[in-house]
């Protein structure tokens, strides 16, 4: 039997962890439904069959909140394979959900399934119902997150972000309390390598937070404020306005000039206030700790990421060299910090690792940018270790191991989106 390639292994893992209406990221680690994941999921699924990869969308929206928020996990079975389950989260919906959000990229991904339909009755009919409710969640966002009307978002938790444990948060995270947070026990560290996963400090400190937020409810309208963490994060700001402008581009070619209107100008004024991120000596953006109104000196991928929003092309070109740089002291690239910064940890999840959800959205931006070079670098990188390594998690940039769970359905979903446009 000939060996099956990369792409059939990718659609493999796909189906391995197809739960008919929703995929979980891997079994055992991840038994739910995360908000990121199903998004970038679909991309993948789009290949194989587009009806599949709406409806994975649409399942992540049927547990939309009233206030228009998207959950960061649906705990659609019961499981006590994840730490924090519903019994910590406690947020009183009719399937138990998060309290919290994750990086919006439902807005690209609608449009790229959308652009490349080749069933255009069926796209029409399942973006056509989506759209109001991507929209709802994008006003969400400027309402809740950005109360002073600055044009960023924050997020109010590391889990938000999708780059847990990046170096970024550890001196907004110090400024959290861990009194009273009481016993618990981690399920992550059975299923991985405890030295590939947060510490106990960092886990303590995210348990405050949401026990603080469940204090209050889980009413967003008080979180912001209440927050110790308040992060804007320009890798989580360009996804949210390259998402508000390709909603707003769909609902020009759905003739819903309304949400196109409401989305384009959330996008033209994201993109102006991000200037306000830019490090000139780092070369790329920064995050920005809104509590105390000052830039983190922190070189991560979420600056990197700000490439996947139409940036001034200048930005983007810089953001083109420090990449190069940075694959100069490693072996697989992107690493999700920079190794020169003592703080980097090779193996450790988003201290250093490379991530091919991330590899995805830098080389997607960077080519629209016309750096088709590094672009080309950083797919290569990507397909040499899943030849090398397998569909992991992440892994270490410098040896290429794999970290973290495997057979896992997003590290799948862009092989499959590599692979298909090549
Ligand atoms: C918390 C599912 C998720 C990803 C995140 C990644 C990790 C969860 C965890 O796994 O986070 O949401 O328990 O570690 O950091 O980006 O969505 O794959």
């Amino acid at each position: 039997m000939a060996p099956q390639t990369a792409y059939d292994r990718a659609v493999n893992v796909l189906k391995q962890n197809d739960r008919g209406t929703y995929t979980v990221p891997t079994k055992g680690l991840y038994p739910f439904q995360w908000n990121w994941d199903s998004c970038l999921t679909a991309l993948g699924q789009r290949h194989v069959d587009e009806a599949r990869a709406w409806t994975e969308i649409e399942t992540l929206f049927a547990h939309q909140w009233e206030d228009g928020m998207v959950p960061h996990i649906v705990f659609h079975e019961v499981s006590d394979q994840y730490f924090p389950g519903p019994e910590v989260w406690r947020t009183n919906r009719p399937t138990p959900t998060s309290g919290m959000t994750q990086p919006p990229v439902a807005g690209f991904a609608a449009k790229r399934i959308f652009d490349g339909a080749k069933d255009r009755v069926l796209a029409e009919e399942r973006a056509r119902r989506l759209l109001p409710k991507i929209n709802a969640w994008h006003k969400w966002f400027f309402a809740n997150r950005d109360p002073h009307g600055e044009g960023l978002v924050a997020i109010l938790h590391p889990w938000e972000s999708g780059r847990d444990n990046s170096i970024d948060w550890d001196a907004a995270l110090e400024r959290v309390p861990t009194e009273g947070v009481g016993e618990y026990s981690r399920r992550d560290t059975q299923h991985a390598d405890p030295a590939h996963r947060p510490t106990k400090t960092q886990y303590d400190r995210y348990l405050w937070l949401v026990q603080r937020f469940r204090s209050l409810n889980w009413d967003n309208s008080r979180l912001h404020d209440a927050s110790p963490f308040q992060v804007v994060d320009p890798g989580f700001n360009a996804i949210l306005i390259r998402s508000c402008a390709d909603l707003a581009a769909m609902a020009d070619a759905l003739d819903e000039p309304g949400i196109a209107a409401d989305n384009r100008a959330w996008a033209n004024k994201g993109l102006a206030a991000m200037e306000g991120l830019w490090s000139e000596p780092h070369g790329q953006y920064l995050c920005r700790d809104r509590t105390i109104n000052t830039l983190i000196d922190s070189a991560s991928i979420g600056g990197i990421l700000a490439t996947f929003a139409a940036i001034p092309s200048g930005r983007a070109h810089a953001i083109a060299r420090t990449v190069e740089r940075l694959s100069q002291s490693v072996q697989f690239s992107v690493p999700s910090h920079d190794p020169a910064d003592r703080r980097f940890d090779a193996p450790r999840y988003w201290r250093g690792p490379v991530w091919l959800v991330t590899n995805y959205m830098i080389a997607d931006g960077l080519a629209a940018a016309g750096e088709n070079a590094v672009a080309k670098l950083i797919i290569d990188s990507s397909l040499e270790l899943i030849e090398k390594s397998g569909f992991a998690e992440y892994y270490d940039p410098i040896s290429g191991t794999p970290c973290g769970g495997g057979h896992f359905t997003w590290t799948a979903a862009m092989v499959v989106e590599f692979l298909s446009k090549q």
